[in-house]
């Protein structure tokens, strides 16, 4: 048997990129039987049937996201815009949060700087130690150091419809010639115009997915995570914890909190730390005991790397 790197999911085909071409493959019924989704990113084993293929074996990931639905990246890059569509920092914090908790580095490129002043929102993750560029799609600005960033990595691009990640692509790699479309004025938001996630080769050794945006439906949608693992999922948090009062303290309202106190001096950003309260985009995991409706959310996301249970 072959095994290969699914590059591309759509419509339930799966294709493969291999020695000779793209393979467009489907996948065997036992994947849904088992709730197993291939993804983008997947090493899989194929066998042939004429020009085509069937997916028979998943290889075993070193990490997987449900959006954007990809596996085994290096890098997610995380594409935010203060010209409309705005992004909100909370949408940013959340895909931070869940990159950090696999341990998957992220990079925050801040585009549209020609349209709106990017430096502000990068502000915010400088100072909270992520690496951050600015970047105009339309001047070419930071295009170079955005290309340095992804050179020699498997990078995932996400980001709100609209910000101009297939845009930033086209700009770093012009044979790419990605569909782009126009931005709403009126909704203030993007047109969903990439529909599928895709892989692409930017040279040597060096790939990007391309992404659909968020929709306001995804952003309503929440992120699994354990109670006590929150508070790692902001890496500035790391030198307070374990200096509060209270060993268990959840960083709210309790008394003697290193956390709070950091808020209050400035050190931990006011959009950060609004992000990493409860409620904040989060459903916090009981260590021993789910409800049923957590139960039923953990179902659907049956993607879910074991590190989130
Ligand atoms: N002025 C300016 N316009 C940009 C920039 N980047 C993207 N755009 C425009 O923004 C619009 C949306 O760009 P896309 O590249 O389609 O955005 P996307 O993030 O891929 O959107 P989806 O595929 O819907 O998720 C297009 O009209 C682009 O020309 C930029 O840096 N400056
Ligand atoms: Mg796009
Ligand atoms: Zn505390």
């Amino acid at each position: 048997m072959e095994e290969y790197r699914i590059i591309k999911a759509l419509s339930g085909f799966y294709y493969v990129q291999t020695e000779d071409g793209v393979v467009e493959c489907r996948a065997r019924g036992r994947f849904r039987r088992q709730d197993q989704s291939p993804l983008v990113g997947d090493f899989v084993r194929i066998t042939r049937q004429g020009d085509k293929g069937v997916l028979e074996a998943l290889l075993p990931r070193k990490n997987a996201f449900i959006r954007p639905a990809v596996a085994n990246i290096d890098q997610l890059v995380v594409l935010a815009s203060c010209a409309i569509p705005v992004t909100e920092p909370f949408l940013i914090d959340r895909v931070l949060a869940i990159a950090q908790l696999q341990n998957v580095p992220a990079l925050v490129v801040v585009n549209k700087d020609d349209l709106a002043p990017a430096q502000p929102l990068a502000e915010i993750y400088r100072r909270a130690g992520v690496p951050v560029l600015v970047t105009s799609a339309e001047t070419g600005e930071g295009i170079e150091a955005l290309r340095e960033a992804l050179a020699g990595k498997l990078s995932c691009l996400t980001g709100n419809s609209g910000v101009g990640k297939s845009s930033l692509l086209n700009r770093a790699c012009p044979q790419l010639q990605l569909p782009v479309g126009e931005v709403s004025e009126k909704l203030g938001r993007g047109r969903h115009t990439t529909r599928h996630i895709e892989l692409y080769s930017l040279g040597s050794n060096t790939f990007v997915a391309d992404t659909p945006g968020f929709s306001a439906f995804d952003t309503e949608r929440m992120e699994l995570v354990h109670k006590e693992q929150l508070q790692y999922a902001f890496p500035e948090f790391a030198p307070y914890l374990g200096h509060c009062q209270f060993p268990d303290c959840a960083h709210r309202k309790e008394p003697g909190c290193a956390v709070r106190k950091a808020l209050a001096e400035g050190k931990i950003g006011q959009t950060r730390y609004s992000t990493s309260r409860p409620g904040a985009g989060f459903i916090l995991l009981e260590r021993n005991g789910i409800t049923a409706g957590q139960a039923k959310l953990i179902r659907a996301a049956v993607l879910l790397p074991p590190l989130l249970f």
